[in-house]
């Protein structure tokens, strides 16, 4: 049997037509914990952390939730959010290698997205695109890191609160975002870690230098999928941009998750495209 399994960082909670899985991380502060799973509530488990004084942590999937996630499949495609930012493609590694120890004919394919949300997305769609396609595992899993270092990850934030309390970016960064409408834009580095773009003054500034900046890193026209804080205006606006700029494309935006609605915060945006590096 085969199966797609990717971290909840991924943003989908299901995927029709395909045998799919959705491994949760886990948010929590002193008094709750929040595993982000179909049945989070995002918009409460924001209200609830930014009511919230004291400090609040993420936590990546045990090796036991990916072991129960593959049980009964033998041809497995994991997606997994950055190793340069989390513990969770080492633990999905540590996960395979028992499993294969324990079902010796089983095959799985673990990618490190080097990115997350719209950038897993993007390869997982990759993965079930070459699978109804015919292609057998060996395939599969020798072109997708090509295909996952052609993809590019940009991202508008408005607070860098979170990630600077959990040590994902230097505190030099994250100081002076969040007041005076500054924006940052940033991306994944090609370690898969946070890059600082530019700093943008408004929602319209942000917009313009997102778009300037896809064009500058080589974007063409190829898929696009972004993932944003509830913030669908902002999403819209840079749909509309890119069309216009670029014609008849292939782009979506969905509601991030809880562990990106996390990171990026409310009214923030990840924009994940395909693009030679
Ligand atoms: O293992 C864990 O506890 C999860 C840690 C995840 C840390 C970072 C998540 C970032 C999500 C923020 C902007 C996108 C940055 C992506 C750069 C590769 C969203």
């Amino acid at each position: 049997m085969v199966k797609f399994v990717v971290d909840s960082a991924c943003d989908l909670k299901e995927y029709p037509g395909i045998n799919f899985e959705a491994v949760p991380l886990t948010l929590s502060t002193s008094e709750r914990t929040f595993t982000d799973d179909k049945s989070l509530n995002v918009h409460d488990m924001l209200e609830y952390l930014y009511s919230h004084k004291g400090r609040s942590f993420t936590a990546c999937p045990s090796t036991q939730a990916w072991l129960d996630a593959f049980e009964g499949a033998d041809e497995i495609y994991v997606v997994t959010i950055t190793s340069g930012l989390s513990g969770t493609y080492n633990s999905a590694c540590v996960a395979k290698e028992q499993y294969i120890s324990e079902h010796p004919d089983a095959k799985i394919c673990v990618v490190d997205s080097l990115s997350t949300g719209p950038g897993e997305v993007l390869i997982l769609e990759k993965m079930v695109e070459m699978k109804n396609a015919g292609k057998s595992f060996e395939e599969i899993s020798g072109s997708v890191e090509k295909y996952r270092d052609s993809l590019r990850l940009h991202f508008g934030l408005k607070s860098l609160h979170n990630l600077a309390q959990n040590g994902r970016v230097n505190k030099l960064i994250a100081s002076a975002i969040g007041i005076m409408n500054i924006r940052i834009l940033g991306t994944a580095s090609k370690e898969g870690t946070i890059e600082q773009v530019a700093r943008c003054r408004g929602e319209r500034k942000l917009i313009d230098t997102i778009l300037e900046e896809i064009k500058k890193i080589g974007y063409k026209g190829g898929k696009v999928r972004i993932c944003h804080v509830e913030n669908a205006e902002l999403a819209s606006a840079i749909i509309e941009g890119i069309k216009r700029e670029f014609g008849k494309i292939d782009i979506k935006s969905i509601l991030a998750g809880g562990l990106c609605s996390f990171y990026a915060e409310r009214g923030g945006i990840i924009i994940g495209c395909e693009c030679a590096r």
